[in-house]
C-alpha cells in the first residue's frame, strides 16, 4: 500500500508559498491521498532581512482556519483535511510557543528548527568563517536546547534541515560525526513522546537522502521510537507526495511497518 497521507504541507497562508489551499487539495485528491495535513509556518521572532519583512513566517491562524473549514465543506467528502502548524522553535520563546499551541484546536504540530541562536542557516553568513562541522554542531545543539524547555508538539520536523544549506550539504555528513548530539536528541524525543518526521523535501535541494539521514531514523527505531509521520513539505501543488515511494522504502529499511497520522493531537498508525 502506498503512503496516502501527506503531513507537511504549506499553502499561501505561509509567507513563502503562493499556492491557494484549494489547488493544493485538488492535487492531493488527484494523487489519491486519503488525508492531507496543512502545516503553515509560524516562526515567532524571525529576523528581518532582505525579502523577509517582519512577521513573514507568522501565519494568520484565524484566516487559515477559516479557509480550511471552507475547503472541508467543499472537499470533505473526498479527502480528510487536518489542521496543523509548523512551529519554528527557539528555546527563549518556550512560553510564547506554549501559549500559541493552546490557543487553537490543532490536529497536529510539527516543531522545527529554522533558526539557530537567532540565525538563519538559509543565509550563507551562518557558515562563514568556520567549518561546516562547527555550524552543523551549533544547529544540532540548538535542537537539544529546544527539547530541554518545550515539548508541546507532536513530531520534530526535518531534524537535519541544516545540511540543505551547508557548503558541501550532505557530502561529508555522517551520523558518526554528530553521534553525541543525536544520542541526546533522541533521548529527549523519546522521554517526551515526540516523534520524528520523514521529510522528503530535501531531495529538491540535491540531497542524497531524505531527512533525517538513515542512521538517525534507524537509531530512533532501535531505541523504541514509534512515531513517524511523512511529509513532502510541499509549497506548491506539484511537490505534494514527492518521493513518497522512497519514504516508504526508507521506513521499511529502518524497521517500521507503518507510518503515523494525527487527529486532534492523537496518533494513529497506518500499515505500509
Ligand atoms: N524556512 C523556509 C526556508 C527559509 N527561507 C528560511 C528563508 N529563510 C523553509 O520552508
Ligand atoms: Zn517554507
Ligand atoms: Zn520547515
Ligand atoms: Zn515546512
Amino acid at each position: 500500500m502506498a503512503i496516502r497521507a501527506d503531513f507537511h504541507l504549506h499553502s499561501s497562508f505561509s509567507g513563502d508559498s503562493k499556492a491557494p489551499m484549494g489547488e493544493m487539495v485538488e492535487r492531493g485528491i488527484a494523487l489519491g491521498l486519503g488525508q492531507m495535513c496543512f502545516t503553515e509556518h509560524m516562526d515567532f521572532d524571525f529576523p528581518v532581512s532582505e525579502g523577509i519583512p517582519k512577521g513573514f513566517f507568522e501565519v494568520n491562524t484565524d484566516a487559515y482556519l477559516y479557509e480550511l473549514l471552507r475547503c472541508r465543506a467543499v472537499y470533505g467528502d473526498r479527502i480528510k483535511l487536518c489542521f496543523g502548524v509548523e512551529l519554528g522553535l527557539q528555546a527563549y520563546l518556550a512560553e510564547v510557543q506554549e501559549g500559541y499551541v493552546n490557543s487553537f484546536p490543532f490536529d497536529f504540530i510539527i516543531g522545527s528548527s529554522h533558526l539557530c541562536n537567532g540565525k538563519d542557516p538559509y543565509d550563507a553568513g551562518f557558515f562563514a568563517g568556520r567549518s561546516e562541522e562547527e555550524a552543523y554542531r551549533e544547529y544540532f545543539e540548538s535542537i537539544i536546547d529546544n527539547l530541554e524547555v518545550f515539548h508541546d508538539f507532536d513530531i520534530y520536523g526535518h531534524l537535519d534541515y541544516v545540511v540543505r544549506y551547508g557548503p558541501d550539504q550532505d557530502k561529508f555528513y555522517t551520523y558518526e560525526k554528530y553521534r553525541d548530539l543525536f544520542e541526546r536528541m533522541l533521548e529527549l524525543l523519546l522521554e517526551n513522546g515526540i516523534g520524528v518526521e520523514v521529510n522528503t523535501g530535501g531531495i529538491g535541494y540535491g540531497l542524497k537522502e531524505l531527512h533525517p539521514c538513515r542512521e538517525v531514523l534507524k537509531r530512533y527505531h532501535d531505541l523504541g521510537g514509534e512515531i513517524v509521520t511523512v511529509g513532502s513539505d510541499a509549497h506548491r501543488p506539484a511537490d505534494i507526495c514527492r518521493e513518497f515511494k522512497r519514504a516508504e522504502e526508507f521506513l521499511r529499511d529502518c524497521g517500521f511497518s507503518y507510518y503515523t497520522v494525527f487527529d486532534k493531537r492523537t496518533a494513529s498508525f497506518i500499515k505500509l
